[in-house]
């Protein structure tokens, strides 16, 4: 791959105002329900609101912009804007609560911010909390009043905005990953990272043409999703279909709907959208890729019996910024995530960092024009190791160099896509009155990979019910993004735990 990159860099004017530049402002560029931009009215809309940033919001280059909202339009529209104002973006999941928006906002040093209304009464929370957090605006909601609204001062300001030439090596999105320990990290990438993703997975793997129609369904808050759905159409002057929810079925929906060719989505997502096999029969979809957890082999053979598409699998994580390890759908062997993406360099290490022979488990280390940068934070060390990134998988590499997935190395629990610290959902659980001690732990499930289960001790005088059960689910739900709510709940004496009273999770996982 051409990764050689000028020292002026910025990845918004490469992806967006290059192709107006080139004559293609005319070409589809987005489209959601009720809406239809060209990459003219994106360059358009992303413009308004920079200058909104920098003439009324008071934005420098360099400052952290938090972006909340669901996939839709004026969430794409911010984060251009944000990044061609050299600002840097960091996405949070629209269903993050005040508590865990705050974490965000301090640890990045946030001081503007761009929301979807729908999200507003938890920022609001989140800011009283924060001062670092200056100024906020809200979008795509009536009646807000004038002083909270960012449609008013958009339809104000120019759709002409000079694009500031920042270097390649300027840091443009900040991509929180959830931890071992519960407390997020904040990855940095530069300008650079965004091109350079863009110029290995999606040209030498993906190789989607610019009339293919991108869809998908994870949060562009994930880089995965950014990637999928916004980088990597607008890389080839392709199109995007934004869900703003994208269950299976509303995913089905829209490849229908919209005549995407190319979905984004994890292996949950495609087992229960195998069901509609020939229906998907039926439209124009033809690349399909899963990420964000193992894909085994049945779900693969299933969607292949169901549709006729080889699934496209890639490893990527937050740290790498996108895939790294993957293959193209005339490769796939099942059971295999697949091999070094072109550009990237991938190792099976002992403890001691030393390569095993091939047929051997140890841990993933990868190397490439990504990598992570933690920001302030020691942890850099447990995933970079001599110039190598150790995702912290265990993996097996074959004589012909495919990648056979085997466990995560930690505790994160992955459902249904999502990652979820298991130590989260136990402060969580903690915060409730009867609860004593509590240990999660991820589940095997046919369904979302893996779900999350709780073990809880209970005070005196609390009943091991039901109605308790659904106490602690409900008391979890509603200060902890929804997601990460423990769908299963034991009621035990006691947890087991070290001599020094360390807590040993991996004795829950075979109770015997
Ligand atoms: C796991 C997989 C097996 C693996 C991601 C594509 O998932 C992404 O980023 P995260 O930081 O998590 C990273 C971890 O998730 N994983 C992801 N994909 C696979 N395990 N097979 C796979 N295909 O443990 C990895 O270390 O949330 C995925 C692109 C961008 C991403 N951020």
């Amino acid at each position: 791959p051409e990764l050689q990159f000028p020292e002026r860099l910025n990845c918004a004017a490469e992806l967006l105002d290059r192709h107006v530049a080139e004559g293609r402002g005319e070409r589809l560029c987005l489209q959601a329900q009720g809406v239809r931009w060209t990459y003219a009215e994106l360059q358009a809309q992303a413009n308004r609101i920079a200058n909104v940033l920098t003439a009324q919001m008071g934005l420098v280059p360099g400052n952290r912009v938090l972006l909340c909202a669901p996939n839709n339009p004026m969430m794409v529209a911010s984060w251009f804007a944000v990044v061609k104002a050299g600002g840097i973006a960091v996405a949070a999941m629209p269903l993050l609560r005040a508590k865990e928006l705050g974490t965000i906002i301090e640890i990045a040093q946030i001081s503007h911010a761009l929301c979807d209304a729908a999200l507003q009464a938890e920022v609001q929370a989140a800011q009283a909390a924060q001062p670092c957090l200056q100024a906020v605006r809200y979008f795509n909601g009536a009646g807000l009043p004038a002083a909270q609204a960012l449609e008013p001062l958009m339809a104000q300001a120019s759709p002409h905005f000079d694009t500031v030439q920042t270097a390649a090596t300027d840091t443009c999105l900040l991509g929180f990953t959830s931890g071992t320990t519960g407390v997020p990290k904040a990855t940095m990438h530069f300008h650079r990272d965004v091109m350079a993703i863009c110029a290995c997975w999606p040209r030498h793997v993906l190789r989607a043409e610019p009339d293919d129609v991108f869809i998908g369904s994870p949060p562009l808050a994930f880089t995965f999703g950014l990637g999928g759905q916004v980088l990597f159409p607008m890389a080839i002057g392709a199109s995007m279909a934004l869900l703003e929810k994208a269950g299976p079925a509303q995913l089905v929906d829209g490849i229908e709907q919209f005549g995407a060719t190319v979905v984004f989505t994890a292996p949950t997502s495609y087992r229960v959208m195998a069901q509609q096999g020939e229906r998907l029969r039926q439209t124009r979809l033809r690349k399909c890729v899963s990420a964000g957890e193992a894909l085994n082999a049945s779900t693969r053979a299933l969607w292949k019996a169901a549709t006729g598409i080889e699934i496209i699998d890639g490893i990527g994580s937050t740290e790498m910024l996108h895939i790294f390890i993957s293959h193209r759908e005339d490769e796939a062997r099942p059971g295999a995530t697949g091999r070094a993406v072109p550009g990237y360099r991938a190792k099976v290490v002992d403890e001691q960092g030393q390569e095993v022979p091939a047929g051997t488990v140890g841990k993933l280390a990868v190397q490439g024009p990504t990598g992570c940068r933690y920001l302030n934070d020691s942890r850099q060390t447990q995933y970079v190791h001599a110039g190598w990134n150790l995702t912290g998988d265990a993996y097996v590499m074959d004589a012909d160099g495919y990648f056979i997935y085997q466990a995560r190395t930690d505790d994160m629990i992955i459902s249904s896509g999502y990652n979820i610290a298991a130590p989260e959902v136990e402060d969580a659980l903690l915060a409730h009155a009867a609860v004593a001690e509590c240990a999660v732990i991820g589940l095997p499930d046919s369904e979302r990979g893996q779900i999350v289960k709780a073990f809880v001790v209970l005070r005196p005088g609390f009943a091991a019910d039901a109605d308790m059960v659904k106490t602690l689910q409900d008391f979890v739900k509603s200060t902890v993004a929804p997601y990460k709510y423990p769908r299963a709940m034991d009621f035990v004496a006691q947890l087991p735990r070290t001599a020094t009273g360390k807590l040993q999770r991996f004795r829950l996982h075979s109770p015997a």
